[in-house]
C-alpha cells in the first residue's frame, strides 16, 4: 500500500462515496488509488465549481463533501469555494497535489505556498508528510470540517508520499458528533425571559437550517406557539405551514417584516451567524435578544444578545419548550400584523407584464416546485425577491448563499442537490451574469445525467449592481453586456432550451422542463424597475426613511 490508496482507504472510511474535481499530474498516484476504490471521481470543467458542489454536500448532508485538484493553479482555483464554505459554515475537505517535498527535480516550477493561502480561508489547512500520519490526518480533518461550526479544511498531498511505501496500518474510527446541551441554569434564565415577553418573536438564523435540527425546531415553535420570522439563510427550517411564519428579512430594516421586529420586545435569536446581512440592526432601544447556538454569539455593531443559550441547539430547545409550553399567555402577540405582512410581501405576484416582474416570477416558481422541491439561487438582484417572497414549507428547500454572497454556485449547488435527491424536482435559478461563471458545468451535469431545469433571468446585465449605482444617484454606467443565444447554447450541449416568450408562458415552459426530465435550460426576461418601486419608494414611503440598500 502506497500513501495515496491508504489516503482513499481513510476516505472510504469517512463514508466518502464521491470526490469532484481536476486532477493533475500531481495526483496520479490518488487518482490511481480511487480507480481501484468504491469512492467515485466526479470531473468538473472547473476547480471553482467542484468546491461549490462538495461544500453544498456538506451543507445538505453534514458529512464532508470532498474535492481535489492538483498543485498551484488547480488549488488556487478552489479559494472562493474554500471562502464559500467557511463564511457559509458547509463542512468540506478540500485535497490537493503539490511536488515532491523530498527532493526538487523541477525547481520551482508551479510551487505555490497553498497550505499558507489556504489558512485564512478554512479552519485547518495542512500538508501530509509523511504516510505514518494519513490515517490521523484524514480523521482530524473531517472532525474539524464536520463539527460546529462547520466549514472546509485543506489537506496537501505531495506526490513522493502519495507514491511512498506506507506501513500497514488500522484507521480511525468515525465518531458521532456528540454536543453537549445547554445547562439548566441557562435554561431557566432563559425561560423566565421569553415568560416575561409581552410581544415574543422567534428568528431563525443560518445555523437553524443544519440537516440535523429540521424536527427539533419544528417541534419547538410548534410547542410554544411563538411567530417565527427567518434570516435569507434560515428559510425553510420549520417544517410544515405553522400558521406562525411572519416572512423573511431580506433587507436590514424598513421592510414589511420590520414592523413585528421593530415592536417586538424580545426576540429568541435561534442559530443566528453575523456572517449573514443584518436582518435587523440592533441599537440602544430595540428589542431585547437572547442567543440560541451551538456556540455564543459574535459580538457585532449591531448583534450583541442579553442574554444566551449555548449548547446542542435541537435538544437544547426540547427543555426550553418544556420550561414554557402552556404557559406563555401572549405568545401570539405579533401574531395580529401576519396577515398584512404576507398580503404586502405578496403583492403584484400576478401581474400580467412581460418581460416579467420579479414577484411573478418568484410567484409562478412556486407554483410549479411541490413542496419538497429545491430552488438553488446563484447571487443577483432576484436573491432579495426570492428570499423575501418565496414560500418554504420543507428544510432546505431554497439554498442561497447570503454569506460569501458570491456569484457561480448557483448552477454546481444545484448539481449536488439533484444528485443527492434525484426523485425531487431541482430548479437553478441564475442571472445572466452569474450563469455565464459557471455554465461550463452543464456538460459536467449532462455527462452525470442530472435532471436539472436551469432557469436563466435575463436583462442583459449585472442587475444588482446597476440597482445600486441608481440608488446611490450614479449615472447607468458599465453595468450591461450582451449575451449568447441561450437556447442555442443549451443545443450546444446537447440539452434543451426554451426562451419564455409571454407573462404567462413560465409555468408551462417550467412544467414541460421538468416533465422532459435530464436537463433543460429555460430563459425568461426579468423587469427590474420593480427594484426602485417596492424596495426602495415603497419602503422608504412606508417607513419614512430610506430602505437599507442590500450590496
Ligand atoms: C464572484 C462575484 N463577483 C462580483 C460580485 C458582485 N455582484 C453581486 S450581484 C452582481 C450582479 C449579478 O448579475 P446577474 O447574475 O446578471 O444577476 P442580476 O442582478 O442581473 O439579476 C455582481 C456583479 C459577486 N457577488 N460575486
Ligand atoms: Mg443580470
Amino acid at each position: 500500500m502506497n500513501g495515496a490508496q491508504l489516503l482513499v482507504a481513510a476516505l472510504e472510511n469517512e463514508g466518502v462515496k464521491r470526490i469532484f474535481g481536476v486532477p493533475g499530474e500531481e495526483n496520479l498516484d490518488v487518482v490511481e488509488a480511487l480507480r481501484r476504490s468504491s469512492v467515485e471521481l466526479v470531473l468538473t470543467r472547473h476547480e471553482q465549481a467542484a468546491a461549490f458542489m462538495a461544500a453544498t454536500h456538506g451543507r445538505l448532508t453534514g458529512q464532508a463533501g470532498v474535492c481535489l485538484t492538483t498543485l498551484g493553479p488547480g488549488a488556487l482555483n478552489l479559494t472562493t469555494g474554500a471562502a464559500y464554505a467557511q463564511l457559509g459554515a458547509m463542512p468540506m475537505v478540500m485535497l490537493t497535489g503539490q511536488k515532491g517535498i523530498l527532493s526538487r527535480k523541477q525547481a520551482r516550477f508551479q510551487i505555490v505556498d497553498i497550505v499558507s493561502t489556504m489558512v485564512p480561508l478554512t479552519k485547518m489547512a495542512q500538508r501530509i508528510v509523511g504516510t505514518a500520519t494519513i490515517p490521523s490526518t484524514v480523521r482530524e480533518a473531517f472532525r474539524v470540517a464536520q463539527q460546529e461550526r462547520p466549514g472546509p479544511v485543506h489537506l496537501e498531498l505531495p506526490e513522493d508520499i502519495a507514491a511512498e511505501a506506507a506501513p500497514d496500518m488500522s484507521l480511525v474510527p468515525p465518531l458521532p458528533m456528540a454536543l453537549p446541551v445547554a445547562p439548566p441554569a441557562s435554561l431557566d434564565r432563559a425561560a423566565e425571559l421569553v415568560r416575561a415577553a409581552e410581544r415574543p418573536l422567534v428568528m431563525l438564523g443560518a445555523a437553524a437550517s443544519r440537516p440535523r435540527l429540521a424536527d427539533a425546531l419544528s417541534a419547538f415553535v410548534r410547542r410554544v406557539q411563538i411567530p417565527f420570522f427567518n434570516t435569507q439563510m434560515g428559510k425553510g427550517s420549520v417544517a410544515g405551514g405553522s400558521g406562525l411564519y411572519m416572512g423573511t428579512a431580506a433587507l436590514s430594516e424598513r421592510d414589511h417584516i420590520h414592523r413585528a421586529i421593530d415592536r417586538a420586545d424580545l426576540i429568541i435569536s435561534i442559530g443566528h451567524d453575523t456572517v449573514e446581512k443584518p436582518p435587523f440592526l440592533m441599537g440602544p432601544k430595540g428589542p431585547k435578544v437572547l442567543h440560541v447556538g451551538y456556540l455564543p454569539a459574535t459580538v457585532e455593531e449591531v448583534y450583541f444578545p442579553h442574554a444566551e443559550l449555548i449548547g446542542d441547539i435541537g435538544p437544547s430547545l426540547t427543555l426550553l419548550a418544556d420550561r414554557l409550553e402552556g404557559k406563555l399567555p401572549r405568545a401570539g402577540a405579533l401574531l395580529a400584523l401576519r396577515q398584512e405582512i404576507l398580503v404586502r410581501v405578496a403583492e403584484r405576484a400576478r401581474e400580467s407584464r412581460y418581460p416579467l416582474t420579479p414577484q411573478r416570477i418568484v410567484h409562478d416558481v412556486r407554483q410549479v416546485m411541490p413542496e419538497d422541491g429545491i430552488v438553488c439561487l446563484d447571487n443577483g438582484m432576484y436573491k432579495i425577491w426570492f428570499a423575501r417572497n418565496y414560500r418554504t414549507r420543507v428544510a432546505n428547500t431554497l439554498l442561497l448563499d447570503n454569506a460569501l454572497a458570491t456569484m457561480g454556485a448557483g448552477l454546481p449547488s444545484a448539481m449536488m442537490a439533484a444528485m443527492l435527491h434525484p426523485q425531487r424536482r431541482v430548479l437553478a435559478v441564475c442571472g445572466d451574469g452569474g450563469f455565464m461563471m459557471s455554465s461550463q458545468e452543464l456538460e459536467t451535469a449532462v455527462r452525470l445525467g442530472l435532471n436539472l431545469v436551469v432557469l436563466i433571468l435575463q436583462d442583459d446585465a449585472y442587475g444588482m449592481i446597476r440597482w445600486k449605482q441608481a440608488v446611490d444617484g450614479f449615472a447607468d454606467f458599465g453595468m450591461s453586456f450582451g449575451n449568447p443565444d441561450f437556447v442555442a447554447l443549451a443545443q450546444a450541449y446537447g440539452i434543451r432550451g426554451t426562451r419564455v416568450e409571454s407573462a404567462d408562458g413560465l409555468v408551462p415552459a417550467l412544467e414541460a422542463a421538468f416533465a422532459g426530465g435530464g436537463m433543460h435550460l429555460v430563459t425568461v426576461p426579468i423587469d427590474y424597475s420593480e427594484n426602485m418601486r417596492v424596495l426602495v419608494e415603497e419602503l422608504r414611503g412606508a417607513g419614512q426613511r430610506e430602505a437599507t440598500v442590500p450590496r
